[in-house]
Formats: C-alpha cells, sequence, structure tokens
C-alpha cells in the first residue's frame, strides 16, 4: 500500500527527523574525538568466506569505524535469525558526547515505538561510523559517497545521525528483477541532524539507500583517512542483543584468522583493541 500523500517537506508516521539535534558544541566535541580515530579499510570477503560464484573480492566504498561491536564485512554483518554467531565482535563503547545523544534518541524512540517494532531489550548499543567522500587514485579523485539499497537487520529502531554536507536518502519499496525501484519517501539528511526509522514499513520492509552527497558547503574534514577526502561523517545507531556479541579471542579459529589482521591495524590506534589482540594468547 502507497503511504498517503504529505505536505510537502513533512515527516511519515513511524520515522523522526530533527534537524538540528547535535548542538554546536556537540558537534565540536564529536569533530574533537573522531580526529583521534584511525577507519580502516575492509574487503568484502577473506580466505574463510571467499566470494561466491559469480562475485569477486572487493574494497568496501569507504573507510568504516565501528563502536560497540565491530561487524566486519568478511563475517557477513549481523543478520538473523541465522546470522547471528560470531558477526559482532566486542568494540570500544561511545565517548562521553555520543553517550549522551544517544540517551535522548532511545528516550524519541521508546516514545514512538511500541510491541513488536520495540523489541524487550533494545537499546542502541552498536554504531557504524560511515566516512563519505572520494578516494584519490593516482591522478584521479573518485567518489564513493553513496550506499546503495539495503536494510539493517539488527533488531528495532535504528538511529541516524550526520555530520557535514547533506546527504540524499531515499527509501525504496522493491529490488525484484525486471522491476523499477520505487521511491516512497526521500529526503535530504542535513548536518547535525537525527533521523529516527523502525517498524514494519521502514526498517522490515522497504530498503533504504544514500543516492549522492552533496558538495555545496565545501566540508572536508581533517581525519586520518589517507587518500580519501571526507566530506559527511554518518553514524548509524543499532541494537544488537549483548549475548551476540563476541570478543575477539573467543571467535573460532577461521573468523578469527579472517579478521586478525584488521585487529592488528586497530590496535595500532586504540588501547581496546591492543588488549583484544594480546588476550587472543
Ligand atoms: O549514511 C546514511 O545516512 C545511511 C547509512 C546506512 O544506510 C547504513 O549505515 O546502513
Amino acid at each position: 500500500m502507497r503511504p498517503s500523500p504529505r505536505r510537502p517537506g513533512s515527516i511519515p508516521g513511524g520515522l523522526h527527523y530533527n534537524p538540528a539535534f547535535v548542538t554546536p558544541a556537540e558537534r565540536a566535541e564529536i569533530l574533537t574525538w573522531l580526529g583521534q580515530l584511525h577507519p580502516i579499510w575492509e574487503q568484502r570477503y577473506s580466505a574463510n568466506n571467499p566470494p561466491p560464484a559469480g562475485k569477486e573480492q572487493r574494497w568496501l566504498l569507504r573507510p568504516v569505524y565501528w563502536l560497540g561491536n565491530w561487524q566486519f564485512a568478511c563475517l557477513n554483518y549481523y543478520h538473523p535469525p541465522k546470522g547471528i554467531k560470531n558477526r559482532c565482535v566486542a568494540a570500544e563503547q561511545f565517548p562521553p558526547v555520543l553517550a549522551r545523544l544517544v540517551a535522548k534518541v532511545e528516550a524519541i524512540a521508546r516514545g514512538m515505538y511500541r510491541g513488536a517494532d520495540m523489541p524487550e531489550k533494545w537499546h542502541l548499543n552498536t554504531c557504524l561510523v560511515n566516512y563519505y567522500g572520494s578516494r584519490q587514485e593516482n591522478e584521479k579523485r573518485i567518489d564513493t559517497a553513496r550506499v546503495g539499497e539495503h536494510k539493517d537487520f539488527e533488531p528495532g529502531p535504528v538511529a541516524s545521525i550526520s555530520l557535514g554536507e547533506r546527504a540524499f536518502f531515499q527509501f525504496i519499496s522493491s529490488r525484484r528483477p525486471g522491476t523499477r525501484d520505487e521511491v516512497v519517501f526521500q529526503q535530504w539528511l542535513g548536518d547535525c541532524s537525527l533521523q529516527i526509522f523502525g517498524g514494519e514499513r521502514w526498517k522490515n520492509r522497504y530498503f533504504h539507500r544514500v543516492q549522492r552527497v552533496e558538495r555545496k558547503a565545501g566540508e572536508k574534514f581533517e581525519l586520518h583517512t589517507e587518500n580519501f577526502e571526507t566530506r559527511r561523517i554518518n553514524f548509524t545507531f543499532r541494537y544488537v542483543p549483548d549475548e551476540h556479541i563476541v570478543p575477539f579471542c573467543k571467535l573460532p579459529p577461521g573468523p578469527r584468522d579472517d579478521v586478525r589482521g584488521y585487529i592488528i591495524q586497530l590496535a595500532r590506534h586504540s588501547d581496546f583493541f591492543a588488549s583484544a589482540l594480546s588476550a587472543q594468547g
């Protein structure tokens, strides 16, 4: 069923958008904290999870960092009901500024969603930090500031905080071969904004994607993203049941071998991952 017509610019039920959720002081605090992070580039597959027939090994489009737990691409992300074991590797906790924002987000979300749309133990314990921008390759600058249509499979509502240039975000109703994607709702996600989506329609039924990221504000973040110019940062907060988060040292040998190189990279700049590495024995 199509959503009912809306006033231009209005936000449909089940979605929340606040264009000025992050204050200038919080923005500055987040950027200071981001300045000491060293995000990594991941590959989609690994020795123990090679590309399926017809697919090739590839790098992700952008550097990423995860908080709470790290869902490595080569471990196939968290995907209940079957894909829950050995996918979410314990990671650093949220810094104080994000923890404060998350407490406010959780209160908003609890007022919006009920019953099956709000799992009993739901709390936002996971964050994907996505760096959007362009990659320098020899003389060429390659823009990768987009995300193809997908769903987030963590249970319950998802919250997204954006910094930097505006992103054009769409919910899509169909990905069946031979049919056109139907855009159900689209909006710009601006600097300092909060978006929350949840429930059967926005979370389970529709896909979402980022079509493009503007360049209008001339934003260029000074971060540790070598050969990559970052003009937008997005934090997507999600919930993974705590019992599905596993310390690196408790991963079975195959997945542990697959992600060890990443943990070694992370450990160069993170006490948390340095301890995780030494705990493996
Ligand atoms: O960057 C955004 O606004 C959306 C990111 C997203 O879809 C995701 O992390 O799953």
